[in-house]
């Protein structure tokens, strides 16, 4: 079979998806890509790993060929917060490198995926229900990339025929891999902070809404939809998907029915907060559940159970 690569395969997606995968496919058709960061040893020991920065075309390209890949997952992004205090360096990695993945795909036929986020929208999208073609005018450097990226594999499908497919994830969380520098953190660190302390310091007001998913139901819908029959997809930039939505203290409430001493208090940081705030409450994602069958599994109560259950496990700490 021609193999299948992920890039960013060190990241909070990566590092569950790229497992996920070898296990279905087989570990040796799968190989995870990382730029800098230590790979954990089962990452690096159970197949195929490579260091390329995804903005340089000549190694990306020697991984292709090396490999015969017919399937990219290119999830090698700069998020939110990062991308505010460092925009040159999230347009290099955020379109740069999608550009990469594109001109490859289109050289050597793969089909590619590339997520966006809630972030490509902006303060102008209706805010409630946000229907998948909507205005998209985001106000983060962040959401910049992402609706360029976008548009990128619009105009790929159209013009070169490139099979592509995207889904904007909302907030991601999970007990593996820990987020790199976006806004929708807090509701992974609250978790651990409710272990650890009892308490939690949240950066964003207590009634900021957003979308949210647990990270097992963010996997099915990235194998899911590189798995959909092409001929049921009308959408090949990105498609809407959530699984919940909750504020602060929503999400506070939820852990207090395990830990009933767990406290939030709020600092609230104005970048964060401004970003979150030109950020849907609530997606509809009918076109997704129509197009290729997505149906999540967890709601806020059933993962905080599990977070709170496998933390407990990983931290070593008791509730
Ligand atoms: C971020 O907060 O930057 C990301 C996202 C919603 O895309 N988690």
């Amino acid at each position: 079979m021609k193999k299948i690569l992920v890039t960013g395969a060190v990241g909070q997606i990566g590092s569950e998806l790229t497992m996920t995968l070898r296990k279905r496919y087989g570990a040796e058709n799968v190989v995870a890509a990382g730029r800098k960061t230590k790979p954990s040893a089962e990452l690096r020991d159970s197949g195929p790993f490579e260091f390329i920065e995804v903005t340089d075309y000549d190694a990306v390209n020697a991984v292709v060929k090396k490999y015969d890949v017919g399937t990219i997952y290119h999830l090698a992004a700069i998020l939110s917060a990062v991308g505010e205090a460092k925009p040159q360096l999230a347009w290099k990695v955020n379109v740069d490198g999608v550009m990469v993945m594109l001109e490859l795909s289109r050289e050597y036929g793969c089909a590619l995926m590339v997520p966006s986020s809630i972030g490509a929208f902006g303060p102008s999208t209706p805010k409630d229900g946000t229907p998948q073609d909507t205005i998209q005018r985001p106000t983060s450097m962040y959401g910049v990339t992402k609706v360029s990226g976008e548009i990128l594999c619009d105009y790929y499908y159209t013009k070169y025929g490139v099979d592509t497919r995207g889904l904007r994830y909302p907030g991601l969380i999970s007990h593996v891999a820990l987020p790199g520098g976006g806004t929708t953190d807090y509701a992974v660190d609250i978790y651990y902070k409710a272990l650890e302390d009892k308490k939690y310091e949240c950066f964003l007001s207590e009634d900021t809404r957003m979308d949210m998913m647990y990270m097992p139901d963010a996997i099915d819908a990235a194998i899911d939809l590189m798995e959909a029959d092409p001929s049921n997809l009308e959408h090949r930039n990105a498609f809407n998907v959530t699984a919940m939505n909750f504020t602060p203290k929503e999400i506070a409430q939820s852990v207090k029915k395990v830990i009933p001493d767990f406290e939030i208090s709020y600092k609230i940081d104005p970048v964060r907060q401004g970003i979150a705030d030109s950020w849907p409450n609530s997606m509809d994602d009918s076109a997704a559940r129509k197009e290729w069958g997505w149906d999540p599994k967890f709601g806020l109560e059933k993962m905080t159970e599990d977070m709170l259950k496998n933390l407990s496990k990983k931290l070593n700490i008791n509730y």
